[in-house]
């Protein structure tokens, strides 16, 4: 591989080709308390092992990306620990007795310096790799990363993470829309509804691939190669 010339991976609806030295690889929201046993999204009833079946896929992509040394970002999904970027309605949503901002079982739930807000350890950033800190779905609302990207020159993205029909599929959109190309590996993203994992990735590629291309990790590793 050379990072300056365009690779072809095989996906749907067609193939993706990208150029390795500025297509990012973005793990959105691999946060403890999402994925581990014992964290809030557990707490709330959800089988976590839906989730934690990307762990190991994305730790094969994330390898190969710092091994090429290619641009890697990660995102959180929380807010200030006084909660003045958290919206009322996002607060109150769900009615349950233990929201946003209050004590779970790994520290005040999505709130940033929180032991369930940090990001899993099988997947850790390096201190080289930005981790964007977004109070929403998705990775482009009221955070600077557009500008990382484009400072970097970056146009198309590998989005990875959980879960895969909210925060995954929220920031396709975005990219999309901002003019990203965007590649989906479906192993390296997950739902705890297998119902919502299958259409999420539908829709990205629906309509010859109305927000994006899906493919999986082992073809994309194999175009690297
Ligand atoms: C993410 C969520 N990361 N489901 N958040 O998808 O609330």
């Amino acid at each position: 591989m050379t990072k300056d010339r365009s690779v072809t991976v095989q996906a749907e609806p067609y193939p993706f080709e990208f150029i390795p030295a500025t297509c990012a690889l973005l793990l959105i929201d691999l946060q403890r308390d999402f994925l581990e046993p014992g964290g809030f999204g557990e707490m709330l009833g959800n089988d976590v092992s839906q989730l934690r079946r990307v762990i190991e896929p994305n730790r094969k992509l994330l390898a190969a990306w710092r091994d090429k040394a290619l641009p890697v970002m990660h995102t959180r999904e929380g807010h200030r620990p006084d909660l003045s970027d958290l919206p009322p309605a996002k607060k109150i949503r769900g009615g349950g007795k233990t929201t946003i901002g209050d004590v779970g079982p790994m520290g005040r739930i999505l709130v940033r310096g929180e032991a369930g807000h940090d990001i899993i350890p099988e997947l850790y950033p390096l201190a080289s790799e930005p981790v964007i800190d977004k109070p929403g779905k998705g990775a482009f609302f009221a955070t600077d990363l557009h500008a990382i990207l484009q400072n970097r020159g970056i146009t198309q993205l590998i989005v990875t993470g959980v879960t895969t029909e909210v925060c995954v599929n929220t920031t396709v959109r975005e990219a999309n829309d901002r003019g990203y190309d965007c590649l989906v590996p479906e192993d390296c993203v997950g739902s705890y509804f297998p119902e919502f994992q299958t259409m999420g990735l539908k829709m990205i590629k629906a309509q010859g691939g109305i927000f994006g291309w899906v493919s999986d990790s082992e073809s994309i590793l194999a175009a690297l190669a």
